[in-house]
């Protein structure tokens, strides 16, 4: 009883130093990352920038459950800390990025956001909001018609719940039992439009009705959105059915770069949410756990700047694709 109380949480969670070290580290690479695109963008060298400044850890403590290249992840387009984690590179998503011929996800064709990887069994997202949830549904099934233990991670934004496609797979998935965790990622907006108008009651809530565990989570603390998805993993990989993890956040860039929040919220909501900030919050558990000092946090942070801004000069100075090669992998025959 004594021991379990003076337990530190990663303790109860079987997270060693180098997990928490990890865990850090990928949240910290994906926040670098992203605040680099913004600086492509606002250079003019980047079109387009869609964001994961805030989600470090819903996205992060869910996905260190997963084994890459084994289980298969639908991610959607925030979640370039996720991907990451999982093992694309800075590299490749500057790549992406800026459109270029060696952009991993698409040689150059999709949008930023689009990840894709055949290897980290990462499927690409389409445009519509919350089709990956089916697709998602249809890879579980298939893992468990072939016996394997393999279980599948679909994410999305809050609103993506609100269309059928959500409803469908819920209710497939509920009904085979599917190795399938739902990852909502809950950060506030729709575009401008705040969850008070996009989504009816609990998100998490609904799982009952589908007759599978859902779990609402602080998602902006990483370990507890990692206890969460550990569970349902576990689960999943039991044969024992999918979750559904609601994973309570906040948007904290604009929706894109196209886009002025100025219009549609008050600055002080940022600034609150700030506070909270989940890589803020996560350095604070590693300081007071003497798992982390300044001079380590100083000295890893300039390292991920330093490989951070090489991997952005690298793409920068990358090669477009050829126009012959426009069509390419797009149609099957030319
Ligand atoms: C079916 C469909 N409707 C509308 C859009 C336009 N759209 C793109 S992203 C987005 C907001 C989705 O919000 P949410 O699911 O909460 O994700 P977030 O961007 O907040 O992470 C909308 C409406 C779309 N792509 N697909
Ligand atoms: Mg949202």
């Amino acid at each position: 009883m004594t021991t379990e109380k003076t337990r530190a949480r990663h303790e109860t969670l079987d997270l060693e130093e180098a997990d928490l070290k990890s865990i850090y580290r990928a949240m910290l690479v994906a926040r670098r990352v992203d605040e680099r695109s913004w600086i492509l963008n606002r250079q003019g060298k980047a079109a387009f920038v869609i964001s994961c400044q805030g989600q470090e850890a819903a996205q992060i403590g869910a996905a260190y459950n997963l084994r890459p290249g084994h289980d298969y992840l639908y991610p959607y387009y925030r979640d370039s800390g996720m991907t990451l984690l999982l093992g694309q590179t800075p590299r490749g998503q500057f790549l992406s990025l800026l459109g270029k011929k060696e952009d991993p996800n698409s040689a150059g064709r999709q949008m930023p956001g689009h990840f894709s990887s055949r290897e980290l069994n990462i499927v690409t997202s389409s445009a519509p909001v919350g089709v990956q949830y089916p697709q998602a549904a249809g890879t579980a099934l298939a893992f468990k018609m072939r016996g394997e233990d393999g279980v599948v991670m679909a994410c999305g934004g809050e609103a993506s719940t609100s269309g059928g496609d959500w409803h469908e797979a819920m209710n497939f998935s509920g009904i085979h039992d599917l190795p399938v965790i739902f990852l909502v990622e809950n950060n506030v907006y729709a575009i401008s439009v705040p969850s008070k108008f996009q989504v009816a009651g609990s998100i998490a809530k609904r799982a009952e009705g589908y007759g599978f565990p859902g779990h609402e989570v602080d998602g902006n603390d990483v370990l507890a959105v990692y206890e969460a998805a550990k569970e349902a993993v576990e689960r999943a990989r039991r044969g024992d059915g999918p979750t559904l993890i609601e994973a309570k956040t906040y948007r904290m860039t604009a929706h894109s770069s196209d886009d002025d929040d100025r219009r549609y919220r008050e600055r002080e909501e940022i600034e609150a949410w700030r506070l909270k900030d989940p890589i803020i919050r996560f350095e604070k558990y590693l300081f007071e756990n003497g798992l982390l000092d300044e001079d380590e946090k100083e000295a890893m942070d300039a390292e991920i700047k330093a490989f951070v801004a090489e991997a952005s000069d690298y793409a920068e100075n990358a090669p477009f694709a050829d126009p012959e090669e426009a069509l390419d992998r797009v149609y099957a025959e030319v």
